[in-house]
């Protein structure tokens, strides 16, 4: 379908409800939370009445969001009748909600991960955020695009791109930028919201996580513990980003972070990659899943087990590319 039939398609099922949940993925990142925000406002201007659930709160550099108050944290999705609106999940699962699966889904994704499990689906792995899914929605809804909505696609958009450095940004990326902050959206605003307000535990925490940092030919890898996290005084929500810092390193085309989830058993991992690894496929083949440069699995610990796995598979690509 293309990617006018898909919108149009999904403006009539807009057009035709009168009530929608909208959920994304645990963990939600800034594109999830953002986008929601964006959408539910869109929908609200069409005549729906709407409710955000997420199964895990905003994080906190996204608090100061317009609306982040609205949005409820639970582990189900309440009343079977109202239909859902998935952003950026490759299956129902992913969004940590109980209770999705006997009602019309509408999967909007823009993850190459993305499949059609939904009643109406629209994935486009081109686009550099959901959240320029969701402006695309609101320009041919014609509805207006207020501060508050721009504001929250910006910040999304902005943290998706990985501020504009992404392979995914283009330019329609900067001319959605650009008509966002045209509506009010205050780019140094956001951004000191986004890069300046980090908790201090998030920082401690940092400089355990690249304390332990190791280096292996165009690898490069850290972790931190269930303990580690503790002794910080940090959460989980505090290990987002730390891969980056090792994909930053000169000569590193390929990163991994482990967090461990529980002492002694699972490790959350975010791998990243400058190019020459799809890591995509890598986390794919751990049940993860993400996109080329950007992705995330969970694997069964201990720690130099998950290590050795993934390094594995990291090396394997590496080799396979002739790196
Ligand atoms: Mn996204």
């Amino acid at each position: 379908m293309t990617e006018k039939a898909s919108i149009e398609s999904l403006l009539q099922s807009f057009r035709s409800t009168k009530r929608f949940l909208i959920t994304s993925h645990a963990r939600p990142d800034g594109d999830a939370v953002g986008s929601a925000l964006a959408l539910a406002e869109i929908l609200q201007q069409l005549g729906c009445e709407t409710q955000i659930i997420m199964s895990d709160p905003a994080p906190y550099i996204y608090r100061s969001l317009p609306g982040v108050e609205t949005i409820t944290v639970a582990t189900t999705a309440g009343d079977n009748d109202t239909p859902a609106i998935i952003l950026e999940c490759d299956s129902t699962e992913r969004t940590g909600l109980k209770g999705l699966d006997s009602r019309l889904l509408i999967n909007i994704d823009h993850h190459a991960s993305g499949r059609h499990y939904g009643t109406l689906n629209w994935i486009d792995e081109h686009a550099c955020a959901v959240a320029e899914m969701v402006y695309r929605i609101a320009v041919a809804a014609k509805v207006e695009i207020t501060p508050s909505m721009a504001t929250c696609l910006y910040a999304a958009i902005l943290s998706d791109t990985g501020s504009f450095t992404y392979p995914s940004t283009t330019a329609s990326t900067f001319e959605v930028a650009h008509h966002l902050a045209e509506r009010g959206a205050s780019p140094s605003l956001i951004a000191r919201n986004l890069y300046f307000t980090n908790p201090e535990s998030k920082i401690r925490l940092l400089a355990v996580a690249l304390s332990n940092m190791k280096l292996d030919g165009q690898v490069a890898w850290s972790w931190v513990t269930d303990a580690e996290i503790e002794r910080a005084g940090a959460t989980a929500e505090d290990c987002e980003g730390v891969v980056n810092y090792l994909i930053g390193i000169a000569g590193i085309e390929s990163a991994v972070f482990l967090r461990e989830v529980a002492p002694g058993g699972e490790f959350r991992l975010s791998i990243r990659s400058k190019g020459k690894v799809d890591v995509a496929k890598v986390a794919e083949s751990f049940g993860g899943g993400g996109h080329r440069s950007a992705s995330g699995c969970t694997l069964e610990g201990p720690l130099a087990v998950a290590t050795e796995r993934i390094l594995g598979q990291l090396r394997g690509q590496l080799r396979m590319g002739l790196c």
